[in-house]
C-alpha cells in the first residue's frame, strides 16, 4: 500500500477543520490579559501631516494607549524590502511603520490605539485629529514615471524605484531583418488577492525575559522572524514567530507589514499581549496588491511567422513603498520568462519600477510569469492574425522542441525539461481544435460570436539555488530543510521550514515520507510554521515547497531508509551490501521472508539496546537542500468563450487546462490547485480591476465594488497532464500552486478578441467588461 500512496488522490487531511470551523487561526487566539489594537490610516492619497491630537482618543472609554510616529522615534527601524535588484539604480523609499510628516496612500498607518476591545479601539479612532495638507498624488505608474508628476519622495526623482533591463542576441539586427513588427501596448491592471481570511498579528512580549512572540498570518514566518529582528532589534533566539491557520494567501502574505511592527511595538512598550486583526475594508487598503504594469510591446518576425525578436519596456506600479518582495517580480519573474515556450533569437526589455499613491503591490499568484505569459502569447495572437496564420499554428512552428536535461534561453535561464508541442497537440486533440474552428465559421453566420484561445507557457518556479539569490538580489537564501524524525512506534514527525497556507503539504508531504521509507502516510504527522519547532527555511511562494521543501523531505526520508538498512542487517546478521527494500520491509536478497520492517527497526534504533558499532541511536534525519536550478513547469490552456452581441456578456463555454507538473504526488490536489489558478486567472481577463480615482481614493474598495469570479460565471475546467519529469529534483517534481494562473488570463482574453475579430477589434483593456465589449462591438 505505502509504496503506491505517492500519486494517489487521497483526500485532504486539513480540510475536515478547515470546512467545520475547528481551524485555528491568529484572531482565534487569546491570551491573558490581551488588549486590542487598531490602525487609523491616512484617508488621503498623499498629504503632509501639520498635527495630530490623541488627547480624546486617549480618554475614551477602554482605551489603554495611543502612539503615533513620533512616539515611536528610532526605536524601530523602516520595514525593509529584501529584494534589492542589482544593476537597477534601485532606490529604497523609507518605509516608516508609522508615518510621520507625510502619508503616501489611502491607508498608510498614522496612529496606532490599543484599548481593551478591539470595538473600542476602532471607536477611538475616530477621536484622532490629524491635521492633512493635501499633496497633489499621482496613480499609474506610466504618467507617474513623467517629468511634472507629483512626486512622492523626495529624494528619488521621477518617482523610479528601479531600471534594469534584460537583453539578450542582436535585438537590432532581429528588428531590422523583420518582415512583419507587431506592437501593442498592454495594461496588466492592479489586482486585489483575496484570501479566505484578512491578515492578523498577537505579540506577545515579556520584559522579564526580553522574549517576543508573534502569531502571525503570513507564509513565511522564519522570513518574517528574521525582518522582525531587523526592525525591533529582539535577537532571533529570542524571538518566536507561529502561522497558525492562515487561510490562504495568493502572494500577500509574504510581505513583513508596518502593522505587524506597529502591534509589536504596543506590546513591547505595554508589556501586554497585544491582537491586531484587520477589517475587509482595511485588507482591500493596505494589505498588498498585484500585477499594475504597463507594458509596451513589439515582436518582430519574419512572414512565415518564424519570430525573431521580443522588444518591451515595462513601467511597473509599485506602490508608495517597495514591499519585502515587489522589485523582484516585474524584474527577474517577469523579465527572464520573456522567451516563454519558443525559440526566440534577441530580445530586449526595459523595466521600471515606478513609486505611485497607491497601496504597495507584492507578488500576487504568478507574480511575473502572468504577465510575460500574457505579452508574449498576446503578441504571436497579433502575428498570426496579422500574416493570417491559425495561432496554434503559428505557436507549433515557434516552439522549442522536446528537451530532457537542459535548454538554454537568450533571457538567461537554461529550462529543466519540457515538451512543449506535446502538451499543446494533446490539448488541441482534446477539444477537437479544428471542429471548434469549424463551429466558429458556422456559428458566425448565424449572427453568434464564439471565440477560441489557444495559449502555451512556461514558468520559472521552485526558487534557487541561493546563489542565484545573491545574483538576483534576494536578501535570504532560496533552500528549504526538513527534519524526519521516526518514534519508537514507528509513527513519524515530519518537520519543515517552509509553510503552507492552503496548499495541502500536510497531506501531501505525508504521502511523500510514506512512499519513501514504507510507513502508512496516517502515521506521518507534518509540522510547519513555527520557528522554534521547525527548521530554517524560506517560505511558501513562487510554487517552491514542493520543489524545493519537497526535495529536502525526500532525502531526509531517504537518509532514514538509508540508515534503517543497516541497523535491519545488523538485526538479521546480514551484510548491509545483501539487503534490499520494498514497501517498509528489509530483507536479505532472495530471502523475503528473512526481514525487518521499518516499525522493527524504529524500536531498535530508539532503544538502542542492539546497535551495529559506530551507528548512533534514535531514528531521525535532517536535509538542507539547495536546488541545482528552478524548475519550470509548463503547459497550454484553451478557452472558449461567446460573447453576445447585444449585451457584450462574455460567456465561457469551454475551458481546458494542461499544467505539466512533472510526477504528482497527490492528483486530486494538483487539479485544485490548477482550478483554483485557473480562476485567479480568468479573474483578471473578465472581472477583476483595483480602481483608483485620480485623488487616490481606492473606489473597489470592498467586495461590493470588487468583481471576485464566482462560480455561477464559471465553465467546467477540463483538466489534462502530461508528465515531464525535472531532471534535477529527486522525484523529478516541479510546482504546481501557480501553473493554472499563469496562461488563463492570456487564453481567455485570447478567446474573447478571437470571438470580436468579425467586429474589427484590435485590443481591449481588461477587465473584459460587457460595457467594453459591447462599446468595442460598436466601434
Ligand atoms: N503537488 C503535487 N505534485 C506536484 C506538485 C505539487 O501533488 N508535482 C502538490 C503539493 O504537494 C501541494 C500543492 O500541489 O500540496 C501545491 O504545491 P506547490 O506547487 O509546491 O506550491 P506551494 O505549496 O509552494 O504553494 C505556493 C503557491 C502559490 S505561489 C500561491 S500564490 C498559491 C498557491 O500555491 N496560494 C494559495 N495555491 C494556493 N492555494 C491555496 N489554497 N491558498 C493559497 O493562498
Amino acid at each position: 500500500m505505502s509504496s503506491r500512496i505517492f500519486g494517489s488522490g487521497i483526500r485532504r487531511r486539513e480540510d475536515p477543520r478547515l470546512i467545520t470551523g475547528a481551524a485555528t487561526y491568529t484572531d482565534d487566539l487569546s491570551l491573558p490579559g490581551m488588549l486590542h489594537a487598531a490602525m487609523l490610516r491616512s484617508p488621503h492619497a498623499h498629504a503632509g501631516i501639520t498635527k495630530i491630537d490623541t488627547r480624546a482618543a486617549k480618554t475614551a472609554p477602554g482605551v489603554i494607549a495611543v502612539y503615533t510616529g513620533a512616539d515611536i522615534g528610532d526605536s524601530l527601524k523602516p520595514v525593509p524590502c529584501a529584494w534589492l535588484v542589482p544593476n537597477s539604480n534601485l532606490k529604497v523609499a523609507t518605509y516608516a511603520v508609522i508615518a510621520t510628516d507625510v502619508v503616501r496612500y489611502v491607508g498608510d498607518i498614522v496612529a496606532v490605539v490599543v484599548a481593551e476591545t478591539a470595538y473600542q479601539a476602532h471607536d477611538a479612532l475616530a477621536l484622532i485629529d490629524v491635521d492633512y495638507q493635501p499633496l497633489a498624488s499621482t496613480i499609474d505608474p506610466l504618467s507617474s514615471s513623467q517629468p511634472g508628476a507629483p512626486q512622492l519622495h523626495g529624494d528619488i526623482p521621477s518617482n523610479q524605484a528601479f531600471h534594469w533591463t534584460v537583453a539578450g542576441g542582436d535585438i537590432d539586427a532581429a528588428f531590422k531583418n523583420a518582415d512583419v513588427v507587431v506592437k501593442e501596448r498592454i495594461v496588466q491592471q492592479r489586482l486585489i488577492p483575496n484570501a479566505m481570511e484578512p491578515r492578523a498579528a498577537l505579540a506577545q512580549w515579556s520584559a522579564a525575559s526580553g522574549e517576543l512572540t508573534l502569531w502571525n498570518t503570513t507564509q513565511n514566518p522564519h522570513i518574517v522572524r528574521f525582518l522582525c529582528s531587523v526592525v525591533t532589534g529582539v535577537p532571533e533566539d529570542k524571538l518566536r514567530v507561529v502561522a497558525p491557520e492562515v487561510g490562504g494567501g495568493f502572494g500577500s502574505k509574504i510581505a513583513a507589514y508596518p502593522a505587524d511592527f506597529a502591534t509589536v511595538f504596543c506590546a513591547m512598550r505595554l508589556n501586554r499581549p497585544i491582537k491586531w486583526t484587520e477589517t475587509r475594508s482595511e485588507n482591500y487598503q493596505a494589505t498588498t496588491h498585484g500585477r499594475d504594469h504597463v507594458q509596451d510591446v513589439e515582436l518582430a518576425a519574419k512572414k512565415d511567422g518564424t519570430i525573431l525578436g521580443l522588444r518591451a519596456t515595462i513601467w511597473a506600479g509599485m506602490g508608495a513603498y517597495l514591499s519585502t518582495a515587489a522589485p523582484g517580480i516585474p524584474t527577474i519573474a517577469h523579465g527572464l520568462m520573456l522567451s516563454g515556450v519558443y525559440t526566440l533569437p534577441a530580445v530586449k526589455e526595459d523595466v521600471y519600477g515606478v513609486y505611485t499613491n497607491t497601496t504597495p503591490v507584492e507578488a500576487y499568484r504568478g507574480a511575473g510569469r502572468p504577465e510575460a505569459t500574457f505579452m508574449v502569447e498576446r503578441m504571436l495572437d497579433k502575428l498570426a492574425r496579422e500574416l493570417n496564420m491559425d495561432p496554434a499554428d503559428m505557436r507549433l512552428k515557434n516552439m522549442i522542441p522536446r528537451f530532457e536535461d537542459g535548454h538554454n534561453v537568450i533571457t538567461g535561464l537554461t529550462y529543466d525539461s519540457g515538451d512543449y508541442p506535446a502538451a499543446l497537440r494533446k490539448v488541441l486533440d482534446h477539444a477537437n481544435y479544428r471542429n471548434l474552428r469549424r463551429e466558429q465559421d458556422d456559428a458566425r453566420k448565424q449572427g453568434r460570436y464564439l471565440g477560441v484561445g489557444v495559449v502555451s507557457y512556461v514558468e520559472l518556479c521552485g526558487l534557487g539555488p541561493s546563489q542565484v539569490a545573491g545574483a538576483i538580489g534576494f536578501q535570504g537564501g532560496l533552500w528549504e530543510s526538513a527534519i524526519v524524525r521516526v518514534h519508537p512506534t514507528g509513527k513519524v514527525h515530519v518537520f519543515i521550514g517552509s509553510s503552507p497556507h492552503g496548499q495541502g503539504e500536510e497531506t501531501t508531504f505525508a504521502q511523500l515520507v510514506a512512499s519513501e521509507i514504507g510507513v502508512d502516510a496516517n502515521d506521518v504527522k507534518v509540522v510547519h510554521g513555527d520557528t522554534d519547532v521547525t527548521p530554517m527555511g524560506w517560505g511558501t511562494y513562487g510554487s517552491r515547497t514542493t520543489a524545493v521543501g519537497g526535495a529536502a523531505l525526500v532525502l531526509a526520508a531517504r537518509k532514514i531508509r538509508e540508515k534503517a538498512k543497516v541497523i535491519a542487517a545488523h538485526l538479521l546478521e546480514a551484510a548491509v551490501e545483501d539487503m534490499d527494500y520494498a514497501d517498509g520491509k528489509f530483507f536479505v536478497k532472495g530471502s523475503p521472508d528473512k526481514s525487518k520492517s521499518i516499525q522493527e527497526v524504529a524500536l531498535m534504533a530508539n532503544v538502542a539496546w542492539n546497535m551495529p558499532a559506530g551507528v548512533e541511536a534514535g531514528l531521525e534525519a535532517s536535509t538542507f537542500y539547495d536546488p541545482p536550478n528552478f524548475t519550470f513547469p509548463f503547459g497550454s490552456h484553451l478557452a472558449v468563450v461567446e460573447v453576445d452581441p447585444e449585451t457584450g456578456h462574455v460567456e465561457l463555454k469551454r475551458y481546458v487546462a494542461l499544467d505539466d507538473c512533472g510526477p504528482q504526488i497527490n492528483p486530486v490536489i494538483v487539479e485544485g490547485q490548477v482550478h483554483g489558478g485557473v480562476v485567479q486567472g480568468i479573474g483578471q481577463a473578465l472581472w477583476e480591476e483595483a480602481v483608483y480615482d485620480d485623488s487616490g481614493q481606492l473606489v473597489t474598495g470592498s467586495m461590493l465594488d470588487y468583481a471576485l469570479p464566482r462560480a455561477d460565471r464559471l465553465c467546467d475546467i477540463e483538466v489534462l497532464n502530461t508528465v515531464t519529469p525535472s531532471p534535477h529534483h529527486p522525484l523529478g517534481l516541479k510546482g504546481v500552486g501557480e501553473a493554472g494562473t499563469i496562461a488563463s488570463t492570456a487564453a481567455v482574453y485570447s478567446a474573447v478578441l478571437d470571438a470580436l475579430a468579425p467586429f474589427g477589434v484590435q485590443t481591449l483593456k481588461m477587465p473584459l467588461t460587457a460595457e467594453r465589449v459591447w462599446n468595442a462591438m460598436q466601434k
